[in-house]
């Protein structure tokens, strides 16, 4: 039975990762900071399987990732922690920056000192594109010029040469996926599609009249959580490590994905529901957004099953159940 860490276990890809990996036989260690509310709700649903333990650990904390590496020796370590809101890392980039970058060099160190045969995963980000204008006519792609415009997507920069450097020197099976935008019914409620699809929800059953948002001309490669996660898994199980884009190859805006979903809700014009609000706007945005998965496609299979219209109809249609069975809204 093979062994997994999976950091970043009680957010939206930690979750569906670790029941993708239980469902294939392995013993998964859920790496998990200490919070002053349990937040263990995305991991419910698992967490007295026998083959799933918790585990206290932080990015920040050399001394649990050393400790742990030698108590469990695992085969994979997938590093999905992150201050992971860009918005929120103007705020409070020091704790962004420190977390992603230094936090994900601990790991590589520690990994190649006290167990190199770990192979890991690093959660790299289409953010790292940035602003960069030279968008190639199929998207961004693993040679593309890296511009990042927060100071999440600097930190991601970091950690994702850390892991290029750590791979080269240390011959460390070490890889990053750069995944584009994913979303799912577990997306975190500040970020725009699930805001949305809520709102949706909550309208539809009378229980919210506006939905107030920034800049709707954004353009983002959305996909679901579920079809990213596979992808992590198939980039640990080839013999070479690499670095490969994650990407459904098509791209929408932050306008569409509203449009779809008030559609899916039969909810008529957005518009009438619709506050642009200054405070939803970043310093610095990432206007446009499109990845060319072709080498994930070719080396990896990978594909993702779920295209914008379903993501969208999935996410409205989770929250509007949820609402229904817990509030007993009609
Ligand atoms: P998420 O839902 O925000 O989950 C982030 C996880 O990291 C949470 O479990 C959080 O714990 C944990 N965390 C934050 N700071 C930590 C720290 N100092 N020590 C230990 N754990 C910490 O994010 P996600 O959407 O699942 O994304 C997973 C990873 O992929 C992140 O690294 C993200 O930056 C990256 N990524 C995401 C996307 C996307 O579109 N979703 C795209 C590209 C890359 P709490 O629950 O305690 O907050
Ligand atoms: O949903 P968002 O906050 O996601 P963003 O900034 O693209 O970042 C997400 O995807 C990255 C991959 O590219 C990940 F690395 C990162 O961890 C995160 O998961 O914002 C999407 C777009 C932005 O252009 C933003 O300005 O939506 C625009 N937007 C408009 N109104 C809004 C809002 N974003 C948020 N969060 N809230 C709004 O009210």
């Amino acid at each position: 039975m093979k062994t997994a860490f999976v950091s970043g276990i009680t957010g939206q890809d930690g979750s569906y990762l670790a029941e993708f990996l239980l469902h294939k036989g392995y013993f998964v260690v859920g790496l998990k900071r200490r919070t002053s509310l349990i937040c263990t709700e995305r991991v419910n649903n698992f967490y007295d399987n026998p083959n799933f333990k918790m585990e206290y650990w932080d990015l920040n904390d050399a001394s649990a990732t050393y400790r742990l590496l030698l108590k469990y020796k695992p085969d994979e370590f997938y590093n999905l922690a992150a201050q992971s809101h860009v918005r929120v890392s103007f705020d409070v980039p020091q704790d962004t920056l420190v977390g992603i970058a230094v936090g994900t060099h601990t790991i590589l160190e520690a990994i190649g000192n006290v167990h190199p045969e770990c192979r890991f995963y690093q959660a790299s980000s289409s953010e790292m594109f940035g602003d960069n204008p030279d968008v190639p006519e199929k998207g961004f792609n693993e040679n593309s010029r890296l511009m990042p415009a927060s100071p999440y997507a600097c930190a991601k920069v970091c950690a994702h040469n850390l892991v290029r450097n750590y791979r080269s020197s240390y011959r460390l099976h070490a890889s990053s996926g750069i995944l584009f935008n994913h979303e799912s019914p577990r997306r975190g409620e500040t970020f725009v599609t699930r805001k949305i699809t809520l709102a949706a929800a909550n309208i539809r059953l009378g229980h919210q009249d506006k939905i107030e948002l920034g800049n709707l001309s954004a353009k983002r490669d959305w996909g679901h959580s579920k079809d990213y996660v596979k992808a992590m898994w198939l980039m640990l199980q080839q013999d070479i490590p690499d670095d490969y884009v994650i990407a459904t190859g098509e791209t929408y805006s932050v306008k569409d994905f509203l449009d779809e979903t008030w559609k899916v809700a039969d909810l008529g014009e957005p518009e009438k529901h619709l506050i642009i609000n200054p405070k939803y706007f970043r310093p610095h945005e990432v206007p446009y957004l499109l990845g060319d998965s072709t080498r994930a496609r070719k080396v990896l299979g990978w594909s993702p099953r779920y295209n914008f219209s379903s993501l969208a109809e999935d996410m409205y249609m989770s929250d509007f159940n949820h609402l229904v069975s817990t509030k007993g809204w009609k």
